[in-house]
């Protein structure tokens, strides 16, 4: 057997214990028991790579006239959208849990009513999450309704006229002034220019007519006389006829209301004609192309703008300096309230965490955002709130800033009135008090109240 063959070590030993014996070998120690083989280490699953987050791509329609007498204003807009996207896309945003791309769908509206709600409706059709524009107020109202049945945010960048926020939209929003408060203002700055008569042109479109209508009740409330009131169109290029006629009334001033690819020429006729009147327009003339058009005749006439100049914005100046080196070319009028209104949009839909129109479009109304144009924030119309509208000279092919007006001035003026009447109002109160006490006390506060309003009114 096989344990027998080491007991010749241990004799007289029992057949028990020979047989632990030999389990346990013959003088040695134990050796340690080989122990089974652990099973081979599995290594634990890496974790799952979470899944790639899903890109979307958001679709922002423009809307401008890129034909026609107003392409190069179109141009300019559809500049200043494209520098907001490429910034946008830039920044690589991610909305909602998905990585967003911004994409912008350009139509020309050519500055036509119709042609702007056919490009309307093909932007709807296209679900776009948002559109900027259109650029006139013409093309604005009309597709305006448009893209409020589709419950489509839209925000215009230049169009004043103020019908356009007045339907009830909750869709409809703009960056700038509107003609009521630029006609105000024109109206005010012509009579400050000592002028005693005035004629009136317009070109018969939403914004011309609009602004026009507005300058009227502002000129003849602050005293000036409409001696003549002629129309044209946004085509037309001859204005001797009516220019002749308004001759014949010798007014000091012609207002034009109507875009610059009319006003250049019409000013460069008036010259021609011997007219002497100053000439006076809106936000459409207000550009290098007004002064290019018209030449030297432009010199010494004015124009407005909503809003305060760019260089006396935080961020204007860096944003003409990109715009300039980008494109190789000048700012023409409205670039830089586009690229706000893109701004604008991303930024609710940031806030929204959505890129739905249904889902940011409250966003947009609670806009704060500081701009390269102004602070924007809209009242319950979808007006900016506090636009202010500038005043400027043609000199020498520039346009040369001459001052600021209505806006967030006038809202600074009117608080200062409001707070000397309120503090003139506690003075008085306190000296009343005082003469009924018959108190030293009652006196002291008299003076500090007085001392309050004081600092109240220089702080304003
Ligand atoms: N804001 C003047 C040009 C655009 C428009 O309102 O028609």
């Amino acid at each position: 057997m096989a344990f027998s063959r080491n007991l010749s070590c241990f004799p007289g030993i029992t057949l028990a214990l020979a047989a632990s014996i030999a389990l346990i070998g013959c003088g040695q120690k134990e050796e340690p028991k080989p122990q089974a083989a652990a099973p081979a280490a599995v290594p634990a699953p890496a974790p799952a790579a979470p899944p790639p987050k899903p890109e979307v791509t958001v679709k922002l329609g423009h809307v401008a006239p890129m034909t026609g007498p107003q392409a190069h204003l179109g141009k300019d807009n559809e500049n200043g959208a494209k520098l907001a996207v490429e910034e946008l896309n830039a920044q690589a945003l991610e909305i909602g849990g998905a990585k967003i791309k911004f994409e912008l769908l350009v139509e020309d509206d050519g500055a036509d009513p119709k042609q702007g709600t056919i490009v309307a409706q093909k932007l709807v059709d296209a679900k776009v999450n948002g559109v900027i524009g259109h650029l006139n107020s013409g093309t604005t109202i009309p597709a305006s309704k448009l893209y409020a049945d589709a419950g489509i945010p839209q925000i215009s960048p230049s169009a004043t006229n103020p019908k356009y926020t007045q339907q009830g939209f909750a869709t409809a929003f703009r960056v700038m002034a509107n003609d009521i408060q630029q006609g105000k203002v024109l109206g005010e700055f012509a009579a400050k220019q000592g002028v005693k008569t005035v004629a009136i042109i317009d070109d018969r479109s939403a914004y011309g007519q609009g602004l026009a209508d507005e300058f009227k009740k502002a000129a003849e409330t602050a005293g000036l006389k409409v001696v003549a009131t002629e129309y044209t169109n946004d085509k037309a290029t001859d204005f001797k006829a009516i220019l002749t006629k308004i001759k014949s009334k010798k007014p000091d001033m012609v207002f034009y209301g109507g875009m610059d690819a009319q006003g250049g020429p019409l000013a460069k006729q008036m010259k021609e004609l011997g007219l002497k009147a100053k000439f006076l327009g809106g936000d459409g003339v207000c550009t290098p192309e007004f002064m290019k058009l018209g030449g030297p005749a432009t010199d010494g006439h004015y124009c407005s703008m909503p809003g305060v100049p760019l260089e006396k914005m935080a961020k204007g100046p860096a944003f003409k300096e990109k715009f300039v080196k980008k494109y190789n070319t000048e700012i023409q009028l409205y670039a830089p309230n586009v690229y706000d209104a893109v701004m604008v949009m991303a930024d609710s839909m940031k806030r929204a965490n959505s890129v739905e129109p249904a889902k940011y479009l409250p966003e947009v109304g609670k806009t704060s955002y500081e701009g390269v144009t102004a602070k924007i924030e809209f009242d319950e119309k979808g007006d900016l709130k506090g636009g202010a509208i500038s005043l400027y000279q043609y000199k020498a092919g520039q346009l040369s800033y001459v001052e600021t007006l209505g806006g967030g001035v006038v809202e600074a003026v009117k608080e200062a009135a409001q707070a000397t009447g309120e503090a003139a109002k506690a003075v008085a109160g306190a000296a009343v008090d005082a003469a009924k006490e018959g108190t030293k006390a009652a006196a002291e506060a008299v003076k500090s109240t007085a001392d309050a309003t004081k600092a109240a009114v220089e702080k304003k």
